[in-house]
């Protein structure tokens, strides 16, 4: 009889460790990524900002921030991913056609098609590209963009937390005359100016060093008062301690495994 009774014990607390398992960030392609926007070259943006994506399952949660655009215009943000890409950001090197600029078409080989458009409502995927109502119109020159729930495919989710996606904040004023204009159509959407698509940020997303984003006891509140390795979490505000508190269980695992 006691042998019988200790073995179903057994058996439910095996069934009640794999769900616990279950529960926890199991799926392979689980990650959390973030990347430093900086200006891309030869487009002339004084600006930065900062994106951190953290993948669950097929969905990701994004988290971004950025200055220095052109105020008041529709700004094409997305994430970026190609196999064949470099999983970067593009360099004067791929200024194919020579004119010291980088239109979209020509960082192609660095940062790979679009795979998430980083709109504000409505559809996430690559369809929404250009969806110029439905992304930030950078007030003051300044998005602040947090977005869950976007749903990916196995293929993306896993290229994004491999460190191997880019993403790319669009619309350039090159002239400096607070408005998308000049002669050069942009080579996605000929009805436009070049500068309305054109790259002006971009930061490749790599996946968050040890003692980075996920520092601390599991609370991103004691990881904002110790200062210092947050400085991403900070420039984003309240926005991102949503985000960190999401990622609560690497915290975990990784205070359990430092014991
Ligand atoms: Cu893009």
């Amino acid at each position: 009889m006691r042998t019988t009774t200790t073995r179903i014990a057994g058996a439910s607390f095996v069934a009640a460790a794999a769900l616990a398992l279950s529960v926890g960030p199991a799926f392979a392609a689980d990650g959390f990524v973030s990347a430093n926007l900086k200006p891309v070259a030869g487009n002339g943006v004084q600006g930065s900002g900062t994106a951190m994506v953290e993948v669950k399952g097929n969905q990701i949660t994004v988290t971004m921030a950025a200055n220095g655009l052109l105020p008041d215009s529709p700004h094409a943000a997305h994430i970026h991913f190609a196999a064949a890409a470099r999983h970067e950001c593009p360099t004067l090197g791929d200024d194919k056609n020579g004119d010291g600029h980088l239109n979209t078409t020509e960082g192609g080989p660095a940062y790979g098609d679009i795979v998430v458009s980083l709109t504000k409502t409505g559809d996430t995927s690559p369809k929404s590209g250009l969806a110029i109502d439905r992304f930030s119109t950078a007030p003051g020159g300044k998005i602040a963009y947090q977005r869950g729930s976007i749903n990916v495919s196995s293929d993306v989710a896993k290229a994004i937390s491999a460190g191997e996606s880019v993403v790319v904040i669009h619309g350039v004023d090159y002239n400096k005359d607070g408005k998308y204009d000049g002669n050069t159509k942009s080579d996605l959407m000929p009805s436009l100016p070049t500068e309305a698509t054109d790259p002006a940020l971009c930061g490749a997303l790599r996946v968050a060093p040890a003692g980075g984003m996920h520092t601390g006891g599991g609370m991103a509140g004691d990881g904002l008062k110790s200062g210092g390795q947050n400085e991403a979490l900070m420039l984003v505000g309240g926005g991102a301690l949503l985000a960190a508190a999401g990622t609560g269980a690497f915290a975990a695992r990784r205070a359990r495994s430092r014991a």
